[in-house]
């Protein structure tokens, strides 16, 4: 029995101002949208005995109108080929308030196709295989709950486990999110049960075990994933194989960071002459440059740097000015809103503020904020 597990698909994630000529979608909303025709593409021509997708189908809890269509008219493909399709909700597709309603309760409503998102365990039984689903949980003792809920039928020839969250609790694969959730390892109460763990939100593609795998995303929504491929996995679950497949998407490339304590103006436009060249068409590329002299700064011409790199889909300029402490002051570099909010939690010294709850507060609002 053949299965095909994607993850992490993100679909209406956009990001920067290149937009597609032909189509007039923003170019990044686009890379999402090929990679995602790819995987359909490959499952029509596969033609596997299901399909599972394990999380963050869209990037948002309410996708655009365009997002939509092109995600449905995917599942239509696979419905109409009669491959059954299963897919769990994850922290980016969970909506906060239950009253918002899912996305995935109209995708489910198509032939073939079934959809996890109620907060809590599902099992689909679909030719030879259970198919045991734990959707992002808004809740961890709704996640206990539904970790606790699994029924493993000794009568059924396989069974595989899709779920969405940082693997065995640790924070080794945890994506920086405040709303994900760390899934325990159901193997070590039920024993070796699963044929296949097909796991959902850490971009990178891994096997935690030969049976125990991260897809990975099929393309990538920031910097801190340059270098992760692209892909899918597929799985025999008779022979017991488990192979990953890639498949192109855009590069992403973060250059060697370049010392400037020493440089001119006109010495580092030299340096980066020498880092850019034609591998880097068209990529994703970001740059550091650190320990600037203040007059070597006002005297940097910007438009002279993305001259040398016009090549590139989109430069990322990090800039740290060397300061007399030693210290370095931060450039126009920016994490998530919930990360620089810790972060600049964690400088702040504070008498008689309890800096937890100040955290799980501030966390809250925003978290609340961004869903709005
Ligand atoms: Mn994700």
């Amino acid at each position: 029995m053949k299965i095909i597990h994607f993850s992490d698909t993100h679909l209406g994630f956009s990001e920067y101002t290149r937009i597609d000529p032909e189509t007039a979608i923003n170019q990044r909303e686009k890379d999402f949208y090929n990679a995602w025709q790819t995987i359909i593409t490959a499952i029509l021509e596969t033609a596997p005995a299901l399909v599972v997708h394990a999380g963050d189908l869209f990037h948002t809890t309410r996708p655009t109108n365009r997002a939509l269509a092109i995600a449905l008219e995917g599942i239509q493909k696979i419905s109409n080929a009669g491959i059954p399709f299963v897919l769990i909700s994850g922290n980016h597709s969970t909506p906060k308030i239950k009253a918002t309603g899912s996305i995935f309760e109209a995708i489910s409503l198509f032939p073939n196709v079934f959809a996890a998102y109620g907060s809590r365990y599902e099992k689909f039984h679909i030719g030879d295989c259970d198919v045991h689903c734990v959707p992002h949980c808004s809740l961890s003792e709704e996640l206990e709950q539904a970790f606790d809920a699994i029924e493993i039928d000794p009568d059924v020839k396989y069974n595989v486990l899709v779920s969405h969250g940082s693997w065995a609790g640790a924070r080794t694969y945890s994506m920086g999110e405040f709303n994900e959730q760390l899934i325990p390892n159901p193997e070590a109460k039920l024993g070796k049960v699963f044929n296949y763990i097909a796991l959902g939100h850490y971009h990178k593609h891994i096997h935690i075990d030969d049976h125990i795998v991260y897809s990975g995303s099929i393309e990538r929504t920031s910097f801190n994933e340059a270098g992760y491929s692209s892909g899918y996995m597929l799985v025999d679950l008779a022979a017991s194989t488990h192979d990953y497949i890639p498949i192109a998407s855009r590069n992403m490339i973060k250059l060697p960071t370049l010392d400037c304590d020493s440089l001119s103006a006109f010495e580092i436009y030299r340096e980066l002459e020498k880092l850019s060249g034609p591998e880097l068409e068209q990529s994703l590329v970001s740059l550091e440059l650190n320990n600037i002299q203040h007059d070597t700064l006002i005297a940097l011409d910007w438009q002279k740097i993305d001259s040398i790199f016009q090549q590139v889909f989109h430069l990322e300029k990090i800039i740290r000015q060397k300061v007399q402490d030693g210290n370095q002051l931060m450039g126009a570099s920016m994490d998530a809103l919930p990360i620089e909010f810790e972060r600049y939690l964690e400088r702040q010294e504070f008498s008689n503020l309890d800096k937890a709850r100040l955290k799980g507060l501030g966390l809250a609002y925003l978290s609340n904020a961004i869903d709005e």
